[in-house]
């Protein structure tokens, strides 16, 4: 993980020589009216889809689908969103991946990378995301209280991602929802058990979303038993020829 925030302060500042933020908010996806997945994740299937091509844990996991053909699928099938990592160098994304796809589904995109800097806001909000991911184990609380603010002022919704105990002090009354990664990104070990005494421990009524690790439908049956709303599964799907045919399945 510290790799990946030193890459990537290194990226935004090379962004921010290139693209400056008045050129962000001239361009054309800032100032549509974005979805929410608050509505869409209890009328939906509550699956947060994702778009993966590779990840640190895994190598690659599938480079030979195209963003649009999958999500379209995803889309089709009933994901209440979908999921893009825009990280290029551990992840094999990047922003294209979403601005090519934005003006073709109508459900929420949620921009999945490490966002550490305002100026990342900013870039979500212009490529045409709906939600940002704020990992709890690369920022403090305050920082994710700030956060949250800017995004809320771009109207884009706040997925804040937390592993541990400790973590559960970044939340915050103003989060829309809270994600449980059963993965732990120092060691990649999943764990569904303690997501779910995790879980538990979350203020009552807060919209709860259960990450990775997802690998069949015992493991989604048992995890929305528990009350989990949201479910943020990619793998599940990429590791497939045709991914969104699997999401049909
Ligand atoms: C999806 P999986 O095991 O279904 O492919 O996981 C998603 O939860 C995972 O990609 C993820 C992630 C992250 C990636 C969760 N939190 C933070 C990068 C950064």
């Amino acid at each position: 993980l510290d790799k990946i925030i030193e890459q990537k302060k290194q990226e935004i500042a090379d962004s921010k020589t290139i693209v400056s933020l008045q050129q962000l908010k001239d361009s054309e996806f800032f100032g549509r009216k974005t979805y929410s997945l608050k509505e869409s994740l209890t009328s939906k299937s509550g699956i947060i889809a994702e778009f993966k091509r590779q990840s640190p844990s895994k190598g690659i996991i599938n480079d030979k689908v195209s963003p649009l053909e999958v999500v379209s699928q995803y889309e089709k099938f009933g994901a209440s969103a979908v999921s893009i990592l825009t990280d290029s160098q551990f992840f094999g994304g990047n922003f294209k991946d979403i601005l090519n796809v934005r003006n073709h589904i109508n459900i929420p995109v949620l921009r999945k990378d490490f966002m550490i800097d305002e100026y990342q806001f900013y870039e979500a909000k212009s490529i045409g995301a709906d939600i940002i991911l704020l990992i709890a184990a690369c920022l403090s609380p305050t920082q994710v209280q700030e956060f949250t603010e800017l995004a809320h002022a771009l109207n884009l919704e706040v997925l804040l991602e937390i592993h541990s105990e400790e973590e559960l002090k970044h939340i915050n009354k103003s989060i829309d929802f809270v994600g449980i990664n059963n993965r732990n990104l120092k060691d990649f070990k999943v764990d569904l058990q303690h997501s779910v005494n995790l879980k538990n421990q979350l203020p009552e009524n807060i919209f709860s979303v259960a990450e990775s690790g997802i690998y069949n439908e015992e493991d989604f049956k048992y995890l929305k038993e528990k009350g989990f709303n949201g479910f943020l599964m990619g793998e599940y799907f990429m590791k497939n020829e045709n991914p969104g045919k699997k999401f049909s399945e």
